[in-house]
């Protein structure tokens, strides 16, 4: 996930927001710092957190079949990435297409500039002759600028499940800007985590060796850090939950006992009664039917679900009718 946004002004005014709501909220994108972005490089490699691994199995197993409606207009064309991060399953595609000597450029969209530099850097070392055009901006953003656009066919990936990260309006609300950002004929590959059995999902938020724990904590961390607050992370408690109908799994930290908490860039002290809690993150979780009602919103069609073996995880290729 990339959406950082480690603006002061805007960090505290939304912790400012989200604490004075009722019920208290904090925007999960705030996980993100460089501690937050290590602790989900831990998760990706944790045994509960299946998610990344068959994402893995899809697009190595797949990548010929998913490349293969792009490939088939012969004609160069670009590919846009959502949320680039450190390209690593990008570049299983990358390779390919390299290996085909096709002609595309390459738009990673992220709104971090460091790690687009990163990215950019790696892509020159292992593709030096590739056309990359790093784009920093926001998911919207950029689908509004479409920078992009030059009347070749586009293929947009959206990887990495993290459509799931928005409520179900927000990400109603990210494909229209996807409808009003593409063209006939244009491609879009999504990554959704399915719906499963209930503990398999709860025990990827809830890892053994409290890893996410940590991840989810590092809030109340960068608040002190950040915004000279006094939050005891010890009397919290890191709780998710996973509801099987609505496919939500939903992060909060549970305030153990009656307490205050003083922020001091805010210069406001909240009041937490015992057992009060800040909902901190979703992870929605679809089913097929689900996805094809999403690509109906937003004029596609699906072409094909690309799934691991279990059935864990679609990438999706949806054609703009
Ligand atoms: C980035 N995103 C898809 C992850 C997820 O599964 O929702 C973030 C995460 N939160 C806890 N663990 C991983």
């Amino acid at each position: 996930m990339n959406a950082k946004n480690t603006d002061f002004g805007t960090f505290a005014q939304d912790v400012m927001l989200g604490l004075n709501s009722t019920p208290k909220t904090l925007p999960s994108k705030y996980f993100y710092d460089a501690k937050g972005d290590k602790l989900f490089q831990q998760i990706m490699a944790l045994p509960e957190y299946y998610l990344t691994r068959k994402e893995y199995e899809v697009l190595e197993g797949q990548h010929k079949q998913i490349l293969a409606p792009i490939l088939a207009l012969e004609k160069p064309f670009n590919l846009v990435e959502l949320g680039a991060g450190d390209g690593m399953k990008t570049k299983i595609l990358l390779r390919y297409l390299a290996q085909l000597n096709v002609e595309f450029t390459y738009y990673p969209v992220d709104f971090s500039g460091s790690v687009l530099e990163e990215l950019e850097e790696s892509l020159s070392s292992e593709f030096p002759s590739m056309k990359v055009h790093p784009i920093q901006d926001t998911y919207r953003d950029s689908l509004k600028k479409q920078v992009w656009e030059d009347g070749k066919p586009n293929l947009i990936l959206f990887l990495g499940a993290n459509i799931g990260n928005f409520g179900v309006d927000e990400a109603k609300n990210i494909i229209d800007h996807l409808r009003v950002g593409t063209k006939k004929g244009d491609l879009v590959l999504i990554g959704f985590d399915l719906k499963k059995d209930p503990q398999i999902i709860l025990n990827a938020y809830h890892d053994e060796h409290g890893v996410t724990r940590e991840f989810n904590m590092n809030l109340l961390d960068r608040i002190n850090r950040e915004l000279d607050a006094d939050f005891d992370r010890e009397s919290f408690i890191h709780w998710p939950t996973y509801d099987p109908v609505s496919g939500e799994c939903r992060s909060y930290l549970v305030s153990q006992k009656s307490q205050e908490v003083t922020i001091g860039a805010l210069n406001q002290t909240f009041e937490f009664e015992a057992f009060e809690s800040i909902f901190t993150e979703i992870s929605k979780k679809y089913s097929l039917s689900e996805i094809s009602h999403l690509a109906s919103l937003g004029g596609f069609e699906v072409k094909q679900n690309f799934m691991d073996s279990e059935g864990y995880f679609s990438d999706v290729l949806w054609e703009k009718q």
